[in-house]
């Protein structure tokens, strides 16, 4: 086991191999015995590339042994940032099968976040394409290689001064194939983080492949299923809920798009056949909004997963009617536990809840202040533990202590209450996050920054709410002598590198902040003022 993870404790890791949960799979070998079995069928399409399954098992294996030969082992870890293509599928596998563990870094991440996940997961080699979305990756690359030169930089596309990823396909007569075993950590996948940066996340095979296997069952794909990818595939829930490592579980095929809008996704899903694609609310929204214009025929999509942020009933009720297919809301965390309506729920239940846990191992407690159970159908804060939630952060033994209950549960930070027949409606949070449509802020890691400027006394953020993303962020910010402008500081988190999704949408300043009896700023109190004054009911000193 790597160093700084928690594994189960032995009477639950005996329990979930007991009942068949976790099967002794590994990523290296799923991929192989899908080849095997159905090698030429089309695992991955990307633009005018297909790729089959055998194809990919191949490509795999010949990028494992030069990246071997870049100096690349067994444990390592590789911060990877790579946007929806091909490669982030062969860098996944052939690391896999190097049993070195790929660290998910999102497109939207800049030099803060990465510098952080090279250090702190203390990272060998960083993968990136060269450009994406107008961004030049090999900026990045060079402030990481700036704070670690030994730092293995490899680029898909022009590589300038690093290595350049198509290089490393190397045939060799000996394949890698390192001794990989089910409960060792397959990636590490990050959080939305509430206190400070992002946790690292460590997940196993067993656990993982767990989630695919349920997950492909929920959603019941098979072979002939086509799974449109439009988030970020390096996301927990396009990557496994069931998202593309599901598909792949499943023999099915991945459809790659570039991105989420309409204009891109519709004549895809039209051409392709998708029969299942994945959205966050205001993404759902936009589509809503655009179907009725477009002409596209989307009569092979079966399932519209939403999840990733509340989505509203009232634009939960629209999507049968508009796009003829069913609706699936998805309530997960990268930390494990994922919520699903299913297929041939009752609609009522479809539009007004986020799901029931995928395993009857998932455990449930919705708790009050003092960890003691709520009532059935009263608000409370979620618990949870189970075969495919973990156990503790990577190397975050003080902060363990307080996300997670002596005796193991994860405290998810949302509050929810449960119906009598076992769903969950997520009715809040109490964690100190912004879900910015499915984006997650955390507050203090933004308070942070702004705290380093040096006009800056004090600062708080809060979320506001917005029709189409659920939130924004605002930030209150109390000034020293010289107050600098709103546009100064958002230019000021930008230089500092900080994804731009991060940078408060609104900045508001002010001379003190309101207490709670306790004397902490009262982040309640706050969410009231911006809330009231965009109503126009006050206007702020
Ligand atoms: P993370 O822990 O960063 O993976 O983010 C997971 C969090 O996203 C959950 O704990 C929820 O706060 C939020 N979330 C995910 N899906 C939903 C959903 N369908 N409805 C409401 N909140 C959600
Ligand atoms: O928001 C999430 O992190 C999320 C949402 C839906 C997730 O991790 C998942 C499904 O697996």
């Amino acid at each position: 086991m790597l160093a700084g993870c928690s594994s189960w404790p032995k009477d639950y890791s005996d329990l979930y191999k007991r009942e068949g949960c976790w099967k002794g799979e590994t990523f290296g070998e799923m991929l192989r015995d899908r080849a095997q079995k159905q090698g030429n069928r089309i695992a991955v399409t990307c633009r005018d590339r297909n790729v089959s399954y055998a194809e990919l098992d191949n490509r795999a294996d010949h990028l494992a042994v030069g990246l071997q030969e870049l100096g690349i082992k067994k444990m390592d870890r590789v911060v990877v940032q790579l946007p929806n293509l091909i490669e982030f599928f062969e860098v996944c596998f052939a690391l896999f099968r190097l049993g070195a563990l790929p660290v998910f870094a999102l497109p939207s991440h800049r030099s803060s976040e990465i510098n952080y996940f090279c250090e702190f997961a203390e990272a060998v080699a960083y993968i990136i394409p060269d450009n994406h979305a107008g961004f030049d990756h090999r900026t990045l690359a060079r402030s990481a290689k700036d704070k670690n030169e030994k730092l293995k930089v490899i680029v898909t596309g022009d590589a300038e001064e690093f290595v350049n990823l198509a290089d490393l396909y190397i045939d060799s007569p000996k394949k890698v194939e390192a001794k990989v075993a089910s409960s060792d950590i397959a990636f590490l996948q990050l959080s939305g983080g509430s206190t400070g940066l992002s946790k690292l996340i460590p997940r196993t095979h067993d656990d993982y492949i767990y989630s695919l296997r349920v997950s492909a069952e929920i959603c019941q794909l098979d072979k002939d299923s086509v799974y449109l990818a439009v988030l970020p595939i390096a996301h927990n829930y396009p990557l496994s809920s069931p998202g593309i490592f599901g598909t792949l579980y499943a023999g099915g095929r991945v459809v790659l798009s570039s991105g989420p809008s309409p204009d891109e996704a519709f004549p895809l899903i039209e051409k392709q056949g998708v029969t299942i694609t994945a959205l966050v609310p205001p993404l759902a929204l936009r589509w809503l909004d655009a179907i009725s214009t477009r002409d596209h025929d989307l009569s092979s999509l079966q399932v519209l997963q939403v999840g990733g942020a509340k989505f509203s009933a009232e634009a939960a009720r629209r999507i049968y009617p508009a796009f003829g297919c069913k609706l699936q809301q998805v309530f997960g965390m990268a930390e494990g536990l994922v919520n699903y309506t299913r297929l041939n729920d009752p609609e009522e239940i479809i539009i007004n809840t986020q799901g029931r846990p995928m395993s009857k191992y998932d455990e449930i407690r919705i708790v009050d202040e003092e960890d003691r159970d709520v009532e059935q159908g009263k608000v409370g804060h979620l618990l949870t533990r189970g075969p495919y939630t973990i156990r503790g952060y990577y190397k975050a033994e003080e902060h363990n202590a307080k996300a997670f209950t002596l005796d193991g549960f994860y405290r998810t930070g949302d509050l929810v209450s449960m119906t009598s027949t076992g769903y969950i409606v997520v009715e809040g949070r109490d964690k100190d996050q912004i879900n910015r449509g499915g984006e997650k802020i955390a507050a203090e890691e933004v308070e942070n920054h702004l705290l380093a400027h040096d006009a800056v006394h004090d600062v708080a953020i809060v979320s506001m709410s917005d029709d189409y993303l659920g939130e924004r962020s605002c930030a209150f910010v109390i000034p020293r002598q010289k107050a600098p402008t709103a546009k100064e500081l958002k230019q000021f988190l930008k230089e500092r590198g900080l994804a731009t999704f991060k940078i408060p949408d609104r900045i508001e300043f002010t001379n003190s902040f309101p207490k709670t009896p306790l004397g902490k700023v009262s982040k309640k109190a706050l969410r009231q003022i911006i809330s009231d004054k965009l109503n126009n009911r006050i206007t702020l000193k």
